[in-house]
């Protein structure tokens, strides 16, 4: 239904319609009910008011059915997050800092760049460190959005799907320039990122496209 492009945007967004879906169910629901009621109960069809006090069936239903919906929306966000989080070992890792106003990557071989670029078939570790105030870093086509704050570590996991250039935006507002704070993460094939994080001199430049 959506372009997913990490293995976990597929669970975002199923929770997501879950959520969609029991509102428009529950929106309604209450929206008949209410027009129901305005016609069925008002005052020229029925003038003395029932009182439904200590109604013990009644009260069970109006507990039971929002504590159920309330878990299923927690259980499958929760189940999302935990995949999430689980799977942390063996991946490549790279320090991600944010600065009021942009992004600075660091690849295990010691190299930068004020662009994000990563293999296509690797999962791998972001490291998120402020070098400032608090910041967010968000790459909507993932559905990944984690606190960027000085003197923690804060991490996020991507194992990208397929090779693209997307958004990487700043989601906690740091500023003058908090709007301006974007910068690109680029997924490659993996000889192509090779060639380019072992570069380590000509920091600024793309790895080749490859030829079609
Ligand atoms: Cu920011």
């Amino acid at each position: 239904m959506f372009n997913s492009a990490s293995n976990y945007a597929d669970s975002v967004d199923l929770v997501m319609l879950i959520i969609v879906g029991i509102s428009i169910v529950l929106l309604l629901g209450i929206t008949i009910a209410m027009i129901y009621f305005v016609f069925r109960y008002n005052r020229k069809k029925h003038p003395v008011a029932e009182q439904i006090h200590g109604n013990v069936l009644l009260e069970i239903i109006w507990i039971v059915v929002p504590t159920i919906i309330v878990i299923v929306m927690f259980w499958y966000g929760f189940e999302g997050y935990q995949k999430l989080r689980a799977d942390v070992d063996n991946a490549y890792e790279v320090k991600v800092f944010a600065f009021m106003w942009g992004w600075n990557f660091e690849y295990p071989n010691g190299k930068t760049s004020d662009t994000l670029y990563l293999p296509l078939s690797k999962k791998t570790k972001l490291i998120l460190t402020s070098r400032d105030v608090n910041h967010s870093f968000y790459v909507p086509a993932f559905r990944l959005k984690e606190d960027v704050i000085g003197g923690k570590n804060h991490f996020m996991i991507l194992t990208p799907k397929t090779t693209g250039v997307y958004d990487i935006a700043c989601a906690e507002y740091c500023g003058l320039n908090h709007s301006k704070m974007y910068t690109k993460l680029h997924i490659v094939e993996d000889h192509q990122f090779d060639q380019w994080v072992s570069k380590v001199d000509a920091t600024q430049t793309k790895p080749v496209e490859e030829k079609k």
